[in-house]
């Protein structure tokens, strides 16, 4: 979905995910607008995916499946047309085996036709980092101005994808003990707070499911989904930052979540609260992070990877997460 290119290059992920279809992709590129030109950068709002299940396929599978959608999509795209990315189901090795499909056709080195590109030909560094860097950056910041500060107080993470996995890292940077995190089908809850190598090991390295941490920490606990409330919503905790995917926080959870004395809630998925839910938040003076703003580090430092590309450099990673905390802070 092309939706709007006023201010720069259609701009935005691509889902692989079973439950994508035409009116999920609308509603993302639709919030991808008015994120876009938040971050204050130069990028329209678009969005792609498929329904294509990536779960239990091979690489040499992901790989033929990635090289045939770009058969289709490379004619639709380019550095100053549209430039995807990644999102939920599609990182790293995805926007890899896609960025090789576009080059064999085009016969050509694009370099800012795709954006999460590996370091080695093309990436950014710190833009696997940003979105969950970016969310913390701005939770941080909505905080301060209400004089609370995030040091010592817990979190709960819905999910273990990139953005989760990121925010709890800096989340646990700035003194945040993180008690939680889940996937589709269950959450680990440990007290001692989340050995983010551990999640690291099982979600990036094996790709496999959240439960198996317990292998590893056997004084946690695990809680599978069932019922209308996600087990992970139960745990109490000061900040919730759910960043797994939409309606994530219903109505349901919110009034456990307002019951358990949460203090603020930051969206570092595309409307993972429905608007019940936001509404009970507001009656309620909970602190409220919404997505459009506060999960806009990934795209905006998808745009600092064009800008680089433009200019044929490659900044430190100290550089483009100091621009990446300018633009939260700038942002909230
Ligand atoms: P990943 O694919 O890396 O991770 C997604 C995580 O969410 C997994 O833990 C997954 O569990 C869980 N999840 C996905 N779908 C469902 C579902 N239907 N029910 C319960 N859990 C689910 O994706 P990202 O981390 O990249 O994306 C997460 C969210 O953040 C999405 O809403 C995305 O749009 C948004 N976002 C992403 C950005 C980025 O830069 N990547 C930027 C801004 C927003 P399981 O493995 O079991 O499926
Ligand atoms: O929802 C989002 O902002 C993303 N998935 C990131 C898009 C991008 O172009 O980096």
């Amino acid at each position: 979905v092309q939706f709007n290119s006023v201010i720069g290059p259609y701009k935005g992920g691509l889902r692989f995910h079973p439950s994508v279809n035409l009116s999920i992709i609308k509603f993302l590129g639709f919030e991808q607008i008015f994120k876009n030109a938040l971050t204050g950068l130069p990028i329209g709002g678009g969005k792609g995916g498929s329904d294509f299940d990536p779960k239990g396929k091979s690489d040499n599978e992901i790989m033929r499946f990635c090289q045939s959608f770009m058969t289709e999509l490379y004619r639709h795209i380019g550095q100053d047309v549209d430039v995807p990315a990644g999102d939920i189901g599609v990182g790293g090795r995805e926007i890899g085996y896609l960025f090789g499909q576009y080059k064999r056709i085009r016969n050509a080195y694009e370099g800012g036709v795709l954006t999460g590109k590996a370091v080695g030909y093309g990436g950014s560094l710190a833009r696997k980092e940003a979105t969950g860097y970016g969310l913390t950056f701005y939770m941080r910041e909505m905080l301060k101005a209400n004089n609370i500060t995030l040091e010592g107080k817990t979190a709960i993470i819905s999910g273990s994808g990139n953005v989760a996995i990121y925010a709890c890292e800096k989340a646990q940077q700035m003194g945040i003990k993180v008690l939680a995190m889940s996937d589709s089908s269950g959450c680990v809850f440990d007290e001692n707070g989340i050995n983010l190598d551990v999640i690291k090991d099982i979600k990036e390295v094996r790709r496999g499911r959240i439960k198996e941490y317990l292998n590893i920490v056997q004084s946690a606990k695990y809680m599978e989904n069932t019922g209308n409330i996600p087990p992970i919503y139960s745990i109490k905790a000061d900040i919730i930052l759910p960043c797994a995917t939409q309606n994530d926080i219903t109505i349901e959870s919110a009034k456990v979540l307002v019951e358990n004395g949460t203090i603020a809630v930051g969206e570092g998925a595309n409307m993972p609260c429905t608007n019940e839910a936001i509404q009970y938040f507001q009656e309620h003076n909970v602190l409220l992070a919404p997505g459009k703003a506060a999960n806009a580090g990934g795209v905006a430092t998808s745009a600092l990877e064009m800008s680089q590309n433009s200019i044929r450099a490659s900044w430190t990673f100290e550089e483009v997460d100091k621009k990446l905390e300018n633009i939260m802070i700038n942002i909230t």
